[in-house]
């Protein structure tokens, strides 16, 4: 399955498209099944947690917590889940998901990015995603980046699913810097006067997929049912898109050999597309920075 010059058409107007049971359950319920057996091997090991899991290489497979504490881990993402499981690095090369983004970003795709997030249950706080871009994390020397979302379960309104402006990615680039000029990951809407009122929720069942662009500004809230909501996410760039800054996904400088290995379609250049459009270096982090759910608990 690939898509029409309509669903193009619509990508480009509105910055993200939806395709309804992408993923046929049967390969949805396989990947389930293995998730629930990565999560409870790690929730059974008693050590103690530091740092919410330690930073993210592009080599690592790791998680991510909201809490330190050994008996009751909270999960709020695996990072990486593709490098060490067949099922998840079949899925990041999936023939209908690859088709799609091709169209998307205009005909070579790198694989950039896998994580899978769980946002915890129960309203419980520390898995909010507040509205940002992307993009803001890991500018390119040109915007033809898409991220994918895999929905693994039915995700309702109460589930806390993805929620988009859109035609935002249209906008100028926001800054991503709270008060004191440290990046938080996060846009002040008011000030920027984004109207989240008129957001879109992308709600789906399980096998959905979601595309959107990496200028879109997005966010999810909180998880109001009682287990925690598994997405896949993952981030392909198109391959003359150069990274500005290494965001700990493969990267030029940190191993060339594993950057190229990552391109899944298009030939090896050395020749970026630079795009005249504007771009905000990430910089300066605090110190210890992990995930986005801690970054963006900075004011
Ligand atoms: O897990 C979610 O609901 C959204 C995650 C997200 O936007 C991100 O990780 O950048």
């Amino acid at each position: 399955m690939s898509i029409k010059a309509n669903d193009v058409k619509y990508y480009k107007k509105k910055g993200y498209l939806i395709k309804n049971n992408l993923i046929p359950i049967k390969e949805i319920n396989k990947i389930n099944k293995l998730i629930y057996k990565i999560v409870t091997v790690e929730k059974s090991k008693k050590i103690k947690i530091n740092d919410q899991g330690g930073a993210q290489t592009f080599n690592n497979f790791h998680f991510v917590y909201n809490n330190n504490s050994s008996k009751n881990k909270e999960i709020l993402r695996l990072n990486n889940p593709q490098n060490n499981h067949k099922l998840f690095f079949n899925l990041s090369r999936n023939k209908k998901i690859i088709s799609i983004v091709k169209k998307l970003i205009g005909g070579s795709v790198r694989f950039h990015l896998g994580k899978l997030n769980f946002k915890l249950p129960n309203k419980k706080k520390g898995s909010e995603i507040e509205w940002h871009q992307d993009w803001a994390f890991y500018p390119h020397t040109n915007d033809d980046l898409v991220t994918v979302g895999i929905y693994l379960e039915d995700c309702g309104e109460k589930i806390g699913p993805l929620k988009v402006i859109s035609g935002s990615h249209k906008l100028s680039v926001l800054s991503h810097h709270g008060k004191d000029h440290y990046f938080n990951g996060k846009i002040n809407t008011r000030k920027n006067k984004i109207n989240i009122n008129k957001s879109v929720t992308l709600t789906g069942s399980a096998g959905t997929v979601v595309f959107f662009h990496c200028r879109t500004i997005h966010s999810s809230g909180l998880n109001h049912m009682n287990s925690s909501r598994p997405l896949i996410l993952f981030g392909y760039r198109a391959c003359d898109a150069w990274p500005i800054i290494d965001d700990g996904n493969p990267h030029h400088d940190t191993n060339f050999d594993n950057y190229e290995k990552n391109i899944i379609i298009g030939k090896k250049s050395l020749v970026p597309r630079c795009k005249n459009i504007p771009i905000i270096i990430p910089l300066p982090k605090k110190k210890n920075f992990v995930s986005i759910y801690q970054l963006q608990k900075n004011k």
